[in-house]
């Protein structure tokens, strides 16, 4: 594969409803769209960054100078045979996963169409549906979470997950539970609490969660696998696992049962197969994390929830739950038992509205082979 062009998108797009976590508040969504253009083909990726430092220590701004100044002259430097190579292409550059991420998601999608297979099939995916489960922000108030909840039930969702921090914690959670008593149900803290609060997740036992996601430090392993020895319910990391070497590190210390894959914190495709590998051979399940994704990125981590150790609902919902209009004709739609249909058009397998993408873009470049 021959990179001839690369245009960047730095966007901004209105989400449907506002997005609360213990991080903070977002109304709209900033990323950056990579086009890839290789031997006539096109390829898409999304950056995963946000405006703020919030969530990752990345955001869309130093994403755009690390492609921009270190990775695109990485990828003009010769050509790619495989996009497994991305990663040590990439590998001088320390961190910054989402910044390669964004670039290796476009060579995945070229990869998979010049071998004439949708990305689900190059990778090896064994499902044509995965199931879907929605990720709640903090409301108003609990009653209006409650009410929120019984909406996307009746929308369809399987799975539901709530946002919790300090204050609004216990009560939703018991709120939530009284309404749907036998939905599977899972919190996520997005890392607002220390080891000391350990009682109050040891409050939250009988609720019967699926799991508890991120409690302690988003930097921490150690103190997590302290928590996991005290609860039953399974304790789920997403900030803390960048690596197989991360995963391996949890896994062994006890410090969670599950883990969120997000190809975005990890580093791109390859990385995200690679963990979805190591917690299958230690017999730990996996589930696809969102982070607010358009349907470019939506696309990919569909493709990516379809290996065998996606055993749990993902972050996937329709595109309808973030954006309306979204950037993909036809979007992401929620199918009635529950799940995304796996596009099977070659590649991503995805229509990108141009002039909907000019429309929301703030900022665009394009560099083509030196
Ligand atoms: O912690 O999973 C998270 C969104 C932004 C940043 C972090 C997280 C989230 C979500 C939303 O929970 C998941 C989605 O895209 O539906
Ligand atoms: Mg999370």
């Amino acid at each position: 594969m021959n990179i001839e062009q690369v245009d960047l998108y730095h966007i901004r797009i209105p989400l449907v409803s506002p997005f609360e976590t213990s991080f903070g508040t977002s109304t709209e969504r900033e990323s950056i769209i990579a086009r890839i253009t290789a031997d006539g083909v096109t390829g898409w990726g999304e950056c995963v960054a946000d405006q703020e430092p919030g969530y990752a220590y990345e955001t869309v701004v130093t994403a755009w100078h690390i492609i921009t100044d270190f990775l695109l002259p990485r990828l003009f430097a010769g050509p790619i045979s495989d996009p497994r190579e991305t990663p040590s292409r990439f590998a001088w550059v320390r961190g910054h996963q989402m910044a390669k991420a964004t670039l290796e998601s476009a060579i995945w999608d070229i990869a998979s169409q010049q071998a004439g297979k949708s990305l689900h099939d190059y990778i090896g995916g064994a499902r044509d549906r995965v199931v879907v489960g929605v990720s709640i922000g903090i409301q108003p108030t609990t009653q209006q979470l409650v009410e929120k909840v019984l909406g996307f039930r009746e929308i369809g969702y399987t799975r539901i997950k709530i946002k919790i921090k300090p204050g609004r914690d216990l009560n939703d959670a018991r709120a939530v539970r009284a309404a749907i008593p036998d939905v599977p149900l899972m919190v996520d803290a997005n890392s607002a609490y220390r080891l000391s609060d350990a009682s109050l997740f040891e409050q939250m036992e009988d609720l019967n969660l699926l799991m508890i996601e991120q409690p302690l430090a988003y930097d921490d392993i150690y103190e997590h696998s302290k928590l996991q020895a005290m609860l039953r319910t399974p304790i789920c990391l997403d900030e803390s696992i960048h690596s197989t070497a991360d995963a391996r590190f949890a896994i062994e210390t006890g410090a969670c049962r599950i883990i969120n894959i997000k190809q975005g914190r990890v580093g791109g495709l390859t990385n995200a197969i690679a963990v979805h590998d190591v917690c299958a051979s230690a017999g730990v399940p996996v589930w696809c994390g969102g982070m607010l994704e358009t349907g470019i990125g939506r696309a990919l981590n569909v493709a990516l929830a379809t290996l065998p150790n996606f055993r749990l609902p993902g972050d996937l919902s329709a595109s309808n739950r973030y954006y309306n209009p979204d950037l993909i004709e036809p979007p992401f739609v929620f199918n009635a038992d529950g799940t995304l249909s796996v596009p099977t058009e070659p590649g991503l397998g995805i229509h990108v509205d141009q002039g909907r993408l000019d429309r929301v873009t703030l900022r665009k470049a394009t560099f083509c082979k030196p």
